[in-house]
C-alpha cells in the first residue's frame, strides 16, 4: 500500500486552442492511501512531540480555546454551518456517496475527497473553518487532507484509539483536524471521543489492529483511559471540533439505527515537511508557502 503512484510524475502534453501551441500541464496526483505503509513510515525522521499554539490574539476563537486546545488537545463544540447550509452539504455527501458505492467503494473509502470533488476543496478552504485552524496553527496554513467517516447504522466498524500524527508522513508535528459533523453525532450513534491531554505524551506505543477489532484504521494504543479522562465529541450537524495530530481519540461501533457521518478536514503549519508525495495534496488555505514546498493544486472541476 505504497504511494508509488504518487511518486512517478506524470506529465501531459495538452494542445490549446491557438494552432501550433502546445502547453505543458502536470496532473496532479489524487490516489493516496490514507495509511502508509509502516515500513515508509518508518524512514522518515519525523519529530513527534506536540508544539503548542503560540497564536496570543485570536481572532475567531476566544484565548480560551486555544488555551483549552494547549491544554487538553481540542477545542469542541465550534458552530460553522447553518441547518440549512449542512442540509445542503448532507444532500451533496448522500449523492457522493450513493455514487462512491456505485463504483466499489465503501461510506469510509471517500479520502483526499478535495483533491477529486470540487465541492470538498470548497469545505477545505471555507474561511470560517480556516479561520478556527489559523488561530491554532498561525497565519500560514496548508489544508492536505479530507476523508469521510461516514459510520452506517450497525456496520459494526469502530476506531480504535490512535494518534493521527502515528500514520502520516509529516513532520514536526503540527497538524490539526478539524471533524465537521455531516449528521447530528452523539453516543448512541457512535461519536468520535477523545482522550483529553494524552496529546502530551509524545508518540504513544501501538501494536498492529486484529481482524476482530473491525477496526476502520489499523493501529490500535492500548488502556487508552491512563493517558487521561475520555470525553464524547458529541456534536449537532453543522458543528466542528478541532484537535491536535498527537490527541489520542476513536470511536465505537454504530449500534444506532441513524447513519452517523463525520468529514475530517486535515491542515498543518506550511514550515511542516511532507514525505512520500503528500506534498502533493496540500492547499494554501491561509498566508504562504514561502519554500513553495506543498503543491497548492487548483479546486477540482467534478463535483
Ligand atoms: O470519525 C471517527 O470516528 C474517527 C475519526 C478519526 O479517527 C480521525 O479524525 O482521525
Amino acid at each position: 500500500m505504497g504511494e508509488s503512484k504518487v511518486d512517478r510524475m506524470t506529465f501531459a502534453f495538452n494542445s490549446r486552442c491557438e494552432p501550433g501551441f502546445m502547453e505543458r500541464r502536470r496532473v496532479m496526483p489524487t490516489d493516496f492511501k490514507p495509511m502508509p505503509e509502516q515500513t515508509d513510515l518508518d524512514r522518515i525522521e519525523r519529530d513527534l512531540q506536540f508544539y503548542p499554539s503560540t497564536v496570543t490574539d485570536p481572532q475567531t476563537l476566544s484565548v480560551e480555546q486555544v488555551e483549552a486546545f494547549n491544554r487538553d488537545g481540542y477545542v469542541r463544540p465550534v458552530d460553522i454551518f447553518s441547518a440549512t447550509e449542512i442540509t445542503e452539504i448532507r444532500t451533496y455527501f448522500d449523492d457522493l456517496l450513493e455514487r462512491t458505492i456505485a463504483a466499489g467503494g465503501d461510506s469510509y473509502s471517500i479520502s483526499t475527497a478535495h483533491l477529486k470533488h470540487g465541492r470538498v476543496y470548497d469545505l477545505l478552504t471555507d474561511s470560517r473553518i480556516v479561520a478556527c485552524v489559523k488561530d491554532l496553527l498561525g497565519e500560514n496554513v496548508v489544508g492536505w487532507g479530507s476523508h469521510f467517516f461516514c459510520k452506517m447504522p450497525h456496520d459494526g466498524k469502530a476506531v480504535a484509539w490512535h494518534q493521527d500524527a502515528s500514520y502520516w508522513p509529516l513532520t514536526p508535528t503540527k497538524a490539526v483536524t478539524v471533524w465537521l459533523a455531516i449528521d447530528d453525532a452523539d453516543v448512541e450513534n457512535a461519536c468520535m471521543r477523545f482522550i483529553a491531554g494524552s496529546h502530551h505524551y509524545g508518540h504513544l506505543t501501538f501494536r498492529p489492529s486484529g481482524s476482530h477489532e473491525s477496526n476502520v484504521l489499523n493501529q490500535t494504543v492500548e488502556n487508552a483511559e491512563q493517558y487521561g479522562e475520555p470525553v464524547d465529541d458529541e456534536l449537532c450537524a453543522g458543528q466542528i471540533s478541532l484537535h491536535s495530530d498527537l490527541l489520542l481519540h476513536g470511536s465505537d461501533a454504530n449500534e444506532s439505527d441513524r447513519r452517523r457521518c463525520g468529514l475530517t478536514l486535515r491542515y498543518a503549519s506550511v514550515d511542516v515537511r511532507a514525505h512520500l508525495g503528500w506534498n502533493e495534496k496540500g492547499v494554501i488555505v491561509s498566508g504562504s508557502d514561502p519554500d513553495g514546498h506543498w503543491a497548492n493544486p487548483s479546486r477540482p472541476l467534478s463535483p
